[in-house]
C-alpha cells in the first residue's frame, strides 16, 4: 500500500491546537464528532442509488420550504447524534424549525446545516455538510438567544465536502484554515492543505447567471464587465462556475481564488438571497477570513452582522479581497465604473 500521503492526521493537529489554547477544547471535541459522523455520511453518500432513493423527495419540507430529501433528514439525525458527544447546550439546524436543546450545561451552540446542494444527490455533484460553534451565552433568556450573535463569535467553524474527495475544511478560533482529507484506507483523517491563502485577485465568478433579470443593478454592472473581458473596463477575460452547492464553489475558491455571488434580488421572498446567516454565510465567512479572502453582504462584513432571527437569509459575497472589495465599490456609486476607479492599475488590474 502507497505511503498515507498526509503528513498529519486530524487528532493530532486537535490534540496541539488545545494544547496551544485550552479554551478551544470543547470546538476540538465537536469536530472529532463532526468527523466521525462525516465518515457514515460519506459511506451513504458513496452508495447513491445503490442506498435507496437518497434524493428522492419526502412530503415534508424544511425552514426554506424546500421539500426535504431523504438524505437531509438522515444527515440531520447523524449529526445530532453525534453533537450528543460534545459539550453542545443546543442545536440549530435548516432542518428543524426550532433550537433543539441537548445539554444544558453545555458550552457551545452548534448551528448546521446537515446537507447543503441537496438538490444535487442524485446528480452526483459534491454536496456537504456547514457547521458553525458559538460559545453559549451566560444567563440566556431562551436557546435561540445563543445563537444571535455576529458571526465575528465563533469558535470555530467550517464544512465537511463529500466529493471525489471527501474534506474537512475548517478553523478553529483564530488559526488559519485547515483542510484534512479522508484516507478510506485506514479512515481517519490527514491534513491535505495547510493554510490555504485566497488569491487577492481573480478572474473567475461563480453566481446563477438564470437570475440575471431579477439582481440590482450593481450586480449586474459587475457581472458585465467581467462578461466583457479584456475588451471591457476590467480589462481581463473571466471564466464563470456556478455548481448549485455552496461547500463546492467554497472549496475552490479557498484553493484558486475567485468570487462568490449569492445577492438578493427582485424575486418574491429573495429580497436577502438565499442563503442563510447562521449556518452557511457565518461559517463560509470565517474560514474565507482566516485564508485572506473576505465574504460581505455585497457592503457590510458578514460577521459583523446580528441575525434578526435563527433562519435569517442573508446576500452572500465571498472570495478573493481585492475582488470583494471592487463589488463594494459599485454598490457604493451608482455611477462606478473599474476603469474610472482611482485606483484602477494601469494593467487593468484593480489596486485596492
Ligand atoms: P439546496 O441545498 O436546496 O440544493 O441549495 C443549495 C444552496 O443552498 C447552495 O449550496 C447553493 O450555492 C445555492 O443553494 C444554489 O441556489 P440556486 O439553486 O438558486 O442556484
Amino acid at each position: 500500500m502507497p505511503q498515507l500521503a498526509g503528513t498529519e492526521d486530524f487528532a493530532a493537529y486537535l490534540d496541539q491546537t488545545v494544547e496551544l489554547d485550552a479554551r478551544l477544547d470543547g470546538a476540538a471535541q465537536v469536530l472529532r464528532a463532526i468527523a466521525a459522523a462525516s465518515i457514515e455520511m460519506s459511506e451513504l453518500i458513496s452508495l447513491g442509488r445503490l442506498y435507496g432513493q437518497l434524493g428522492a423527495s419526502r412530503a415534508s419540507t424544511n425552514t426554506d420550504g424546500d421539500v426535504q430529501k431523504e438524505l437531509d433528514v438522515l444527515a440531520n439525525d447523524i449529526f445530532v447524534s453525534a453533537f450528543r458527544q460534545a459539550p453542545v447546550a443546543a442545536i440549530v439546524s435548516e432542518e428543524l424549525s426550532e433550537p433543539l436543546v441537548l445539554d444544558p450545561a453545555g458550552s457551545l451552540a452548534v448551528a448546521m446545516d446537515p446537507l447543503d446542494g441537496s438538490s444535487n444527490i442524485d446528480a452526483n455533484v459534491s454536496i456537504g455538510t456547514i457547521f458553525s460553534i458559538l460559545p453559549v451565552l451566560a444567563n440566556a433568556s431562551s436557546a435561540e438567544a445563543h445563537f444571535l450573535q455576529p458571526g465575528r463569535m465563533q469558535i470555530g467553524a467550517g464544512f465537511v465536502i463529500y466529493g471525489p474527495q471527501t474534506s474537512l475544511v475548517f478553523a478553529l478560533g483564530s488559526n488559519q484554515t485547515q483542510i484534512f482529507t479522508l484516507d478510506r484506507r485506514d479512515g481517519r483523517f490527514y491534513q491535505a492543505v495547510s493554510a490555504p491563502i485566497i488569491a487577492r485577485e481573480c478572474a473567475e465568478y461563480a453566481i446563477n447567471a438564470s437570475n440575471y433579470r431579477h439582481w440590482d443593478a450593481p450586480v449586474r454592472a459587475f457581472i458585465d464587465d467581467c462578461v466583457q473581458g479584456a475588451e471591457g473596463p476590467l480589462k481581463r477575460n473571466h471564466n464563470m462556475r456556478w455548481t448549485g452547492s455552496l461547500v463546492a464553489d467554497a472549496y475552490r475558491i479557498l484553493l484558486r481564488g475567485g468570487i462568490f455571488l449569492y445577492p438578493g434580488d427582485h424575486r418574491a421572498g429573495y429580497q436577502d438571497g438565499r442563503l442563510r446567516l447562521l449556518y452557511e454565510a457565518n461559517p463560509v465567512a470565517f474560514i474565507v477570513e482566516l485564508a485572506g479572502g473576505l465574504a460581505t453582504d455585497c457592503v457590510r462584513p458578514i460577521l459583523d452582522i446580528v441575525p434578526s432571527g435563527i433562519h435569517a437569509r442573508v446576500p452572500l459575497v465571498f472570495g478573493s479581497a481585492a475582488t470583494v472589495e471592487l463589488l463594494t465599490c459599485y454598490h457604493g456609486d451608482p455611477q462606478f465604473s473599474a476603469d474610472r476607479a482611482p485606483l484602477f492599475g494601469k494593467r487593468g488590474l484593480i489596486r485596492l
